[in-house]
Parts: structure tokens; C-alpha cells; sequence
């Protein structure tokens, strides 16, 4: 294989995040082998040895011998390159469409579907319908792509996009219905739906995901401090 003459991979990651799970469900998909090492966050991540593998102090990090590669997106076509650039669109016209999609994934999804959740509905009941249509006009766009890729991926094949959506895919349908009584599977969103239910028997994501229960608890405490704002994920 490919990526076999290359140094021993390590990914240093946290089981809760998005991020870094987009980096696992690559790792597993390109089927590379890899030495995973857990990073406490607030704690590891703040060491003087975490900061020199990544500067910003998150995860996802792969370290491959002197190579050190961060920021999910970057870390996964990386990957894909190792590997012979599985998992990428093979016409360049299709592979600027999974760039600018997977880009979309972290401008637009992750910062409307925050934004929702973090807003308290008795503050500002007005601002609570605007947010809600913010994402419901993002579901909307994304729905419509996967409706014209073929109703099965984003691009018509499995690619990385895919990858970059799917993590906080798993987490809003646990904290919508939760948080917002709002199911994107009871709302008319057919492409995005189907494409849903096919991610959702794929291993790879099984395998990655967190427990419902686990999503919930984790989501109330960041809901209660206002932790998304304070990170900037939300406005
Ligand atoms: N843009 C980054 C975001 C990564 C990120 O925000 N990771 C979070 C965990 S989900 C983190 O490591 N946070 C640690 C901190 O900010 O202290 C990526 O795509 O890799």
C-alpha cells in the first residue's frame, strides 16, 4: 500500500470532537495504520509540547515522522494523498467543488446550527425564529446538492466531503431534537434525509460516533457557560 513506506502515523485526538473525528473516519476509510494517543483538552492541548506540534493548540494533529500536519480539512487531504488520493474526486473541476463544500461545512453549517443552539429562546423570541431560518436555508442549500449529485453523496461517490459533514450531522440529531425540538428527519429535506440514513449505516461513522447520552451531557454543560460564543463558533 501506499502510505506503508512512510513512518509510523500518529493521531492525537479527543473522542468528543467533530474535528478530530472527521481525521479517524479518514484514517479508517483510507484503511492507514495509525498509533492514536488521546489529548486531554483544557489540559495536554495547553503544553508546550502539544503547541509544537500545532501552534493553535487543537485537534486533530497528525505527526508522521518530521511531518506535523493540523486543521481537519488539511489533515484529510493529506491523508488522501498518502494514499494514492483516495477519497477525493478524480476531476479537478469536482475536486474544487469538495474544497469549496467542505469549507462551506465549517463557514456555514457548524456557525448556523451553533449560533440556533446557543441562542436562549425566551431571550429574544424574534432572534430565535431568525437563527432557526438561518439553518433551516443552510439544510435547504445542502439538500439541494446532494440532490443533484444523485441523492447518494455529496459528490455522487463517497469523498471526503462526506467526512467533513457527517461529524456534526451525528451531533445535531441528538442536540436539535434536545435542545430546540427541531428533527432534521421530520422536516422536508428528502436528499439530505436519504443521505443521512446512508452515512449512518456506513462503519467508519459507527464506529467513530459518540453515544447519544454522551452528546446531550456535553452539550447541556457548553450550553450552560456559553462556551460556543466564548470559542467563536457562535455569534
Ligand atoms: N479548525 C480546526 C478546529 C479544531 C478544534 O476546534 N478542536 C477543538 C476540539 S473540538 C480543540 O482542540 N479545542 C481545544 C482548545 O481550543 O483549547 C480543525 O478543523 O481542526
Amino acid at each position: 500500500m501506499f502510505s506503508e513506506s512512510l513512518p509510523e502515523l500518529v493521531f492525537y485526538f479527543n473522542r468528543n470532537c467533530p474535528y478530530a473525528q472527521r481525521t479517524w473516519i479518514a484514517l479508517l476509510e483510507l484503511n492507514v495504520n495509525f498509533q492514536p494517543r488521546e489529548i486531554e483538552l483544557g489540559s495536554d492541548n495547553k503544553t508546550d509540547w502539544f503547541l509544537s506540534l500545532n501552534p493553535n493548540g487543537k485537534v486533530p494533529v497528525i505527526e508522521q515522522g518530521e511531518t506535523r500536519v493540523y486543521e481537519s480539512l488539511i489533515v484529510n487531504e493529506y491523508l488522501s494523498e498518502i494514499s494514492g488520493n483516495k477519497l477525493m474526486p478524480s476531476s479537478a473541476g469536482k475536486r474544487a467543488l469538495a474544497r469549496i463544500l467542505m469549507a462551506r461545512c465549517d463557514s456555514h453549517l457548524v456557525k448556523t446550527s451553533f449560533s440556533y443552539l446557543a441562542h436562549k429562546s425566551a431571550e429574544n423570541l424574534e432572534k430565535e425564529e431568525q437563527l432557526k431560518s438561518e439553518l433551516e436555508a443552510e439544510l435547504r442549500f445542502l439538500d439541494t446538492v446532494i440532490g443533484e449529485s444523485g441523492d447518494s453523496y455529496f459528490l455522487g461517490e463517497f469523498t471526503l466531503t462526506d467526512i467533513a459533514f457527517i461529524p456534526f450531522f451525528q451531533r445535531l440529531a441528538v442536540t436539535l431534537p434536545a435542545f430546540k425540538n427541531f428533527e432534521i428527519s421530520q422536516n422536508n429535506f428528502p436528499h439530505l434525509n436519504r443521505w443521512l440514513e446512508t452515512m449512518a449505516s456506513r462503519e467508519s461513522c459507527i464506529q467513530t460516533a459518540m453515544k447519544a447520552e454522551a452528546i446531550k451531557e456535553i452539550y447541556a454543560r457548553f450550553l450552560k457557560i456559553d462556551y460556543f460564543k466564548k470559542i467563536g463558533v457562535a455569534t
